[in-house]
């Protein structure tokens, strides 16, 4: 690509706040801090052991889950880098019980960011990919006359305004939508530029690759298990086509690939906890990401409903989550309104 054909992030993002109409000045810088703090991510997750970055804390974070290094790395440096913006009234992490407030010695803006720091960190040790997913919310109108509370981050995922995600993999690259599209960017290393590199993304369909953990198997519910047998049975089956399957253990390495090649992408309802709803969190993984497939032309449901017209109860709660390609999705939803047998 020559230097002349390359938009950066920065041209990019200015050019659709003076085309688009739908990037005010302070959701554009919030995406600068955001793609900035996620360079500074790849650059200490590349690091790996040279940077005595592997590893575990010997901690839990909220969710119960054992705390990596890297998670509570990324954590600091996704804080540190968006607490004196003045882009954001608070901001709210998988890594952290409560909201973080923006400390009175700096501004107020008009944004809430929630987001998961490092995502799929069981694959940090191994030199999988791991991603960093964020959402942002608009912060009530009276934000700077009162105290933000958890409650005002509690939007259902069709009011976010914006989304995104950063993949740490062979390449580095963010995935960015404001409601009009989706567009990816690589970044260039040598300058440390973020680069455009696709815009518009469309999910294919009549891809048949269905991302899911099977270990899991014996534990969906009814519709999801008829759905993944009529998929293994291939060509023999009620389907009339082989599959292929695929499952990284990285939420954003299979929707990079589902947003590529199309497919679909499932964490449904287990019995192994039956009172909770899913694994995967509603406001800083289903959310962000339903919104990004949306806007590539998927659907995101959690069995029987879109997941961006939930409405949450809880920072972290969790949701079943079944996503992709909507030709896919729409035959794996059907499953759900058959007669269980
Ligand atoms: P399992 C990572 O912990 C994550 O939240 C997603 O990124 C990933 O898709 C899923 O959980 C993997 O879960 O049960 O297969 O380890």
């Amino acid at each position: 690509m020559t230097q002349a054909a390359r938009v950066t992030l920065s041209r990019f993002l200015i050019e659709q706040q003076r085309e688009g109409g739908n990037l005010p000045p302070q959701l554009r810088l919030l995406i600068e801090v955001v793609a900035r703090a996620c360079k500074a991510i790849s650059h200490t997750v590349n690091k790996g052991e040279l940077g005595g970055v592997l590893g575990s804390l010997g901690s839990e974070n909220v969710q119960g889950e054992v705390q990596k290094k890297l998670d509570v790395i990324s954590n600091d440096i996704l804080l540190e880098a968006n607490e004196w913006g003045g882009n954001l009234a608070a901001l709210a992490s998988e890594e952290m019980e409560a909201i973080h407030l923006i400390p009175h010695r700096y501004p107020k803006g008009e944004y809430l960011l929630v987001y998961d720091p490092i995502d799929g960190s069981s694959n940090i040790d191994v030199n999988l990919s791991v991603g960093t997913i964020f959402s942002v919310l608009a912060a009530p109108e009276d934000a700077s006359q009162r105290v933000v509370t958890e409650q005002d981050f509690l939007q259902p995922g069709f009011r976010q305004v914006a989304a995104g995600y950063a993949i740490y993999g062979p390449q580095t690259s963010l995935v960015l939508t404001f409601g009009q599209g989706v567009f990816g960017f690589t970044l260039d290393r040598e300058v440390g530029s973020w680069v455009l590199t696709r815009r518009n993304i469309m999910i294919p369909s009549g891809n048949r690759e269905f991302a899911v953990n099977m270990s899991n198997q014996r534990h969906w519910a009814p519709p999801v298990r008829r759905y993944i047998e009529d998929c293994i049975a291939g060509r023999d089956g009620p389907r009339g086509v082989d599959f292929n399957m695929r499952w990284t253990g990285s939420m954003v390495a299979d929707i990079e690939r589902v947003l590529t090649r199309g497919g679909i992408f499932l964490y449904p309802w287990d019995d192994r906890e039956p009172d909770r709803a899913g694994k995967l969190r509603l406001m800083y993984e289903a959310n962000p990401i339903g919104m990004i497939i949306e806007q590539a032309g998927g659907m995101a449901i959690d069995g029987r409903d879109r997941i961006l017209d939930i409405a949450p109860v809880g920072l972290h709660q969790r949701v079943a989550v079944i996503l992709g390609a909507a030709d896919e999705v729409e035959v794996a939803r059907r499953y759900f309104s058959m007669p269980s047998v």
